[in-house]
């Protein structure tokens, strides 16, 4: 088990040099175990330090996302504002590839771009899932609609129906 995760983390050098970050589009995203991946999203949510996160520190969380998201503020996300992330975010990805077989300054530099650029998780961030997450259909997202989505997020996640998610809620054996 031991050998298997040095593996894993050795082979995914991007993620380590990005400890804590998981954005979907991550090539470690496919290589982890799901257990790995409970154990990070978890580490990520709890702020309370209780490793459990609770509706509240996902709805913190998710709030905190999209004000990053709402670039011109108007309380609203936007395709539009979400493909601006996107698009930032693959051009410090390549700034990252093209900084790799460089050397200190240059290279943090890239590295601490490309966490920069990150897009945070958001629920309706995907193309597909846009529309589900507008329910209104005005075409943005509100920041009520987006609490919605989280809430349900949450609820499928919380499997053992404790009120927090949880190492337990991964287990296979629920
Ligand atoms: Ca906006
Ligand atoms: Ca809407
Ligand atoms: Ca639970």
């Amino acid at each position: 088990m031991m050998r298997n995760r040095t593996f894993i983390l050795g082979a995914t050098v991007l993620a380590v040099a990005l400890t804590g970050l998981s954005a979907p589009s991550f090539a470690a995203k496919n290589k982890l175990m799901p257990e790995q991946r409970a154990e990070r999203m978890i580490k990520r949510l709890d702020t309370s330090g209780d490793s459990k996160v609770s509706l509240q520190e996902l709805q913190a969380r998710i709030s905190n996302n999209f004000k990053s998201f709402d670039t011109n503020g108007d309380g609203e996300i936007s395709r539009d504002e979400i493909e601006a992330k996107r698009q930032a975010f693959r051009e410090a990805r390549k700034a990252w590839r093209d900084a790799r077989a460089k050397t200190g300054g240059e290279r943090d530099q890239a590295i601490a771009r490309l966490r920069e650029a990150r897009p945070a998780m958001l629920p309706g961030m995907r193309p597909r899932a846009f529309a589900r997450i507008d329910a209104d259909g005005n075409g943005t997202l509100s920041a009520a609609e987006v609490a919605a989505a989280t809430e349900r997020i949450f609820k499928r996640r919380d499997r053992n129906g404790d009120g927090m998610i949880d190492a337990a809620d991964f287990t296979r054996k629920v």
